[in-house]
């Protein structure tokens, strides 16, 4: 069996799993969203990550039905967690590049929250900045009709592509996520730092909100919230977690 018809089957036998990471306000440590990341428990594997099978996903039409899946599953779980009282934030979720280009996602994003009763805003769509760059034109066009429709923006892995900044200008995005590239040694290289200030300094410039990604360590989360970056996650406030020890973390908050 290909893993490709593997994860297919996988799919369609309910062994996806969305797991849940918090983002945190830094400067004052309190939750204000998550982010859902995809895992497989596969029967015979155990639980693999999604580096191992979006790749394949994105290959094919899978990554389509994937990314359905994801969306209903989050705004399923966030309808759940509103109805309890719990205040989940914004739930984030990451879209593939050819989601957009073939996957009739601002469609499908209306119609899940639609269905699911949720008022747009407490949805946000992470997408890499190389798909946000690639796509050109169409991708500004798509973006846009997702913006007037209400959901959060944001541009992922930022600083591993080659934006242009005129470009980034005129992209409808709300904000940037630094890539955990630049936070992971911000405490020791020097270049890393004069890059966390450019990124911190642009998104400033056009008015974008930024989460660091990838934050392990108090001296970054200083030096972030000293440079004005608002918000973060990683390991220093909690690895992605199950749904319900996510739910359990909501429940004993305050
Ligand atoms: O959770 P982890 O750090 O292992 O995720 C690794 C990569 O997989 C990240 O780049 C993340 O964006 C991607 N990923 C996680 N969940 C999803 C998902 O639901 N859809 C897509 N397209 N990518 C995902
Ligand atoms: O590519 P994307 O940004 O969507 O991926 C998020 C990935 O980063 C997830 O796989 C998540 O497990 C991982 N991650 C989140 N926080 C940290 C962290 O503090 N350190 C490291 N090394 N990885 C992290
Ligand atoms: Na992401
Ligand atoms: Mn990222």
């Amino acid at each position: 069996l290909s893993l490709e018809s593997a994860l297919r089957r996988g799919l369609a036998q309910n062994e996806l799993e969305l797991w849940y990471q918090p983002k945190v306000d830094l400067a004052s440590g309190e939750l204000c969203g998550a982010e859902a990341l995809i895992r497989w428990r596969h029967p015979q594997r155990g639980l693999v990550p999604p580096d191992e099978f979006i790749p394949i996903a994105e290959d094919s039409s899978l990554i389509i039905a994937i990314g359905e899946w994801v969306l209903h599953t989050a705004c399923r779980q966030l309808r759940r967690w509103r109805d309890a009282d719990l205040r989940a934030g914004r739930i984030a979720v990451n879209v593939s590049g050819r989601q957009f280009k073939y996957g009739g996602i601002v469609e499908t994003v209306r119609q899940t929250l639609q269905t699911h009763g949720l008022p747009s805003e407490c949805l946000e769509l992470e997408v890499t900045e190389s798909v946000a760059m690639d796509e050109g034109e169409a991708m500004t066009g798509v973006l846009r009709q997702l913006q007037q429709l209400g959901v959060y923006l944001s541009i992922d892995d930022f600083g591993t592509g080659y934006s242009s900044l005129s470009y980034l200008k005129r992209l409808p995005v709300h904000g940037l996520k630094i890539d955990r590239s630049f936070i992971m040694d911000l405490h020791k290289d020097s270049d890393d730092v004069a890059i966390t200030r450019a990124i911190i300094s642009i998104a400033h410039s056009l008015g974008l909100d930024l989460v660091a990604e990838g934050v392990e360590r108090p001296e970054q989360r200083d030096f972030l919230v000293a440079h004005g970056c608002q918000s973060g996650q990683g390991y220093f406030y909690s690895r992605p977690m199950p749904a319900e020890a996510f739910e359990q973390l909501l429940r004993h908050r305050r």
